[in-house]
Protein backbone atom coordinates (compact mmCIF):
# COMPACT_ATOMS: atom_id res chain seq x y z
CA UNK A 1 0.00 0.00 0.00
CA UNK A 2 1.32 3.43 -1.00
CA UNK A 3 0.62 7.05 0.25
CA UNK A 4 0.15 8.73 -3.26
CA UNK A 5 -0.16 12.03 -3.69
CA UNK A 6 -2.23 13.91 -6.13
CA UNK A 7 -2.79 17.94 -7.32
CA UNK A 8 -5.85 19.66 -6.03
CA UNK A 9 -6.89 23.22 -7.42
CA UNK A 10 -9.61 24.82 -6.51
CA UNK A 11 -10.66 27.17 -9.20
CA UNK A 12 -11.74 30.83 -9.83
CA UNK A 13 -15.21 30.21 -9.10
CA UNK A 14 -15.22 28.47 -6.22
CA UNK A 15 -12.04 30.52 -4.77
CA UNK A 16 -14.79 31.79 -1.92
CA UNK A 17 -15.57 28.31 -0.82
CA UNK A 18 -11.91 27.45 -0.59
CA UNK A 19 -11.76 27.30 3.34
CA UNK A 20 -15.19 24.98 3.00
CA UNK A 21 -13.52 22.27 0.67
CA UNK A 22 -10.25 21.86 2.19
CA UNK A 23 -12.73 20.93 5.00
CA UNK A 24 -14.61 18.61 2.94
CA UNK A 25 -10.79 17.62 2.07
CA UNK A 26 -9.67 16.50 5.78
CA UNK A 27 -12.70 15.01 6.68
CA UNK A 28 -12.34 12.45 3.71
CA UNK A 29 -8.85 11.52 5.18
CA UNK A 30 -6.35 13.60 3.16
CA UNK A 31 -3.62 15.63 4.50
CA UNK A 32 -3.14 18.43 3.06
CA UNK A 33 1.03 18.78 2.44
CA UNK A 34 1.15 22.00 0.78
CA UNK A 35 -0.86 24.75 -0.49
CA UNK A 36 -0.26 28.41 -2.32
CA UNK A 37 -3.19 30.49 -3.11
CA UNK A 38 -2.10 32.69 -6.77
CA UNK A 39 -3.36 34.11 -10.02
CA UNK A 40 -1.66 32.13 -13.00
CA UNK A 41 -0.94 34.43 -15.64
CA UNK A 42 -2.63 33.31 -19.30
CA UNK A 43 0.62 31.89 -20.08
CA UNK A 44 1.17 29.62 -16.83
CA UNK A 45 -2.40 29.00 -17.45
CA UNK A 46 -1.96 27.74 -21.27
CA UNK A 47 1.20 25.43 -20.03
CA UNK A 48 -0.64 24.34 -16.91
CA UNK A 49 -3.56 22.98 -19.46
CA UNK A 50 -1.70 22.67 -22.89
CA UNK A 51 -2.93 19.29 -23.62
CA UNK A 52 -6.13 20.70 -24.35
CA UNK A 53 -4.56 23.57 -26.34
CA UNK A 54 -6.08 24.05 -29.85
CA UNK A 55 -9.74 22.71 -28.70
CA UNK A 56 -12.61 24.99 -29.20
CA UNK A 57 -13.44 25.65 -25.25
CA UNK A 58 -9.29 26.53 -24.67
CA UNK A 59 -9.12 30.08 -24.50
CA UNK A 60 -12.27 30.51 -22.41
CA UNK A 61 -10.86 27.71 -20.15
CA UNK A 62 -7.93 30.13 -19.96
CA UNK A 63 -9.60 33.38 -19.38
CA UNK A 64 -12.02 31.62 -16.96
CA UNK A 65 -8.86 29.83 -14.99
CA UNK A 66 -6.87 33.75 -14.40
CA UNK A 67 -9.83 35.49 -14.01
CA UNK A 68 -9.34 35.42 -9.90
CA UNK A 69 -7.59 33.59 -7.59
CA UNK A 70 -6.70 29.82 -7.21
CA UNK A 71 -5.69 27.40 -4.00
CA UNK A 72 -3.64 25.13 -5.07
CA UNK A 73 -2.73 21.92 -3.05
CA UNK A 74 -1.03 18.98 -3.03
CA UNK A 75 -2.84 16.21 -1.58
CA UNK A 76 -1.52 12.44 -0.17
CA UNK A 77 -3.75 9.71 0.93
CA UNK A 78 -3.27 6.08 0.20
CA UNK A 79 -4.71 6.11 -3.86
CA UNK A 80 -4.98 9.75 -3.74
CA UNK A 81 -5.10 10.49 -7.03
CA UNK A 82 -8.30 8.18 -7.77
CA UNK A 83 -9.97 9.25 -4.42
CA UNK A 84 -9.60 12.99 -5.53
CA UNK A 85 -11.11 12.40 -8.71
CA UNK A 86 -13.98 10.57 -7.11
CA UNK A 87 -14.77 12.98 -4.52
CA UNK A 88 -14.51 16.48 -7.11
CA UNK A 89 -16.93 13.79 -9.41
CA UNK A 90 -17.78 14.83 -12.99
CA UNK A 91 -15.74 17.22 -15.29
CA UNK A 92 -19.41 18.83 -15.72
CA UNK A 93 -20.80 20.25 -12.71
CA UNK A 94 -24.50 20.10 -14.05
CA UNK A 95 -23.86 16.15 -14.79
CA UNK A 96 -22.19 15.83 -11.35
CA UNK A 97 -25.52 17.49 -9.90
CA UNK A 98 -27.44 14.70 -11.81
CA UNK A 99 -25.36 11.86 -11.26
CA UNK A 100 -22.79 12.15 -7.81
CA UNK A 101 -24.38 15.29 -5.93
CA UNK A 102 -22.21 15.15 -3.00
CA UNK A 103 -19.16 16.27 -4.91
CA UNK A 104 -17.76 18.67 -5.13
CA UNK A 105 -18.22 19.46 -8.18
CA UNK A 106 -22.01 19.39 -7.63
CA UNK A 107 -22.33 21.36 -4.71
CA UNK A 108 -19.71 24.47 -5.61
CA UNK A 109 -19.61 23.78 -9.50
CA UNK A 110 -22.08 25.84 -12.33
CA UNK A 111 -21.48 24.06 -15.41
CA UNK A 112 -18.89 22.11 -17.92
CA UNK A 113 -16.29 24.94 -17.42
CA UNK A 114 -16.86 26.65 -14.06
CA UNK A 115 -16.73 22.93 -12.17
CA UNK A 116 -14.99 24.37 -8.98
CA UNK A 117 -11.98 21.74 -8.84
CA UNK A 118 -9.41 21.02 -10.41
CA UNK A 119 -7.39 17.15 -9.78
CA UNK A 120 -4.66 15.18 -11.79
CA UNK A 121 -5.80 12.50 -13.86
CA UNK A 122 -3.12 9.83 -13.62
CA UNK A 123 0.33 9.57 -11.66
CA UNK A 124 2.15 10.68 -14.74
CA UNK A 125 -0.21 14.05 -14.58
CA UNK A 126 -0.08 13.82 -10.47
CA UNK A 127 4.13 14.60 -10.62
CA UNK A 128 3.53 17.17 -13.19
CA UNK A 129 0.80 18.97 -12.13
CA UNK A 130 2.80 19.16 -8.74
CA UNK A 131 5.88 20.13 -10.16
CA UNK A 132 4.25 22.77 -11.96
CA UNK A 133 3.07 24.55 -8.42
CA UNK A 134 5.41 22.89 -6.12
CA UNK A 135 8.83 22.76 -7.92
CA UNK A 136 10.36 21.79 -4.53
CA UNK A 137 8.16 18.77 -3.15
CA UNK A 138 9.00 15.35 -3.46
CA UNK A 139 6.19 13.64 -5.86
CA UNK A 140 7.55 10.01 -4.93
CA UNK A 141 5.26 7.78 -3.56
CA UNK A 142 5.58 7.20 0.31
CA UNK A 143 5.41 3.44 1.67
CA UNK A 144 2.67 3.03 4.33
CA UNK A 145 4.39 0.82 7.42
CA UNK A 146 5.22 1.65 11.12
CA UNK A 147 7.32 4.17 11.66
CA UNK A 148 10.89 4.16 11.47
CA UNK A 149 12.30 4.05 15.26
CA UNK A 150 15.97 3.35 14.73
CA UNK A 151 16.73 6.84 14.84
CA UNK A 152 14.31 7.76 17.85
O1 LIG B 1 -9.93 16.53 -16.07
P1 LIG B 1 -11.20 17.35 -16.01
O2 LIG B 1 -10.98 18.69 -15.39
O3 LIG B 1 -12.34 16.61 -15.40
O4 LIG B 1 -11.68 17.60 -17.52
P2 LIG B 1 -10.83 17.83 -18.85
O5 LIG B 1 -11.55 17.12 -19.96
O6 LIG B 1 -9.38 17.50 -18.64
O7 LIG B 1 -10.99 19.39 -19.12
C1 LIG B 1 -10.22 20.31 -18.39
C2 LIG B 1 -11.10 21.48 -18.02
O8 LIG B 1 -11.51 22.16 -19.20
C3 LIG B 1 -12.41 21.10 -17.33
O9 LIG B 1 -12.24 20.94 -15.93
C4 LIG B 1 -13.28 22.28 -17.64
C5 LIG B 1 -12.80 22.72 -19.01
N1 LIG B 1 -13.71 22.28 -20.07
C6 LIG B 1 -14.52 23.21 -20.68
O10 LIG B 1 -14.48 24.38 -20.33
N2 LIG B 1 -15.38 22.81 -21.68
C7 LIG B 1 -15.43 21.52 -22.08
N3 LIG B 1 -16.25 21.16 -23.05
C8 LIG B 1 -14.59 20.58 -21.46
C9 LIG B 1 -13.74 20.97 -20.45
MG1 LIG C 1 -8.26 16.62 -17.19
Amino acid sequence: IFVERTLALVKPDAINKADEIETIILKHGFTVLEKRRIILTAEQCSDFYSEHYGKKFFPSLVAFMTSAPIVAMVLAKENAIQQWRDLIGPTNSNVAKETHPDSIRALFGTNEQKNAAHGSDSAVSAEREIRFFFPNCVVEPIPTGPPATDYL
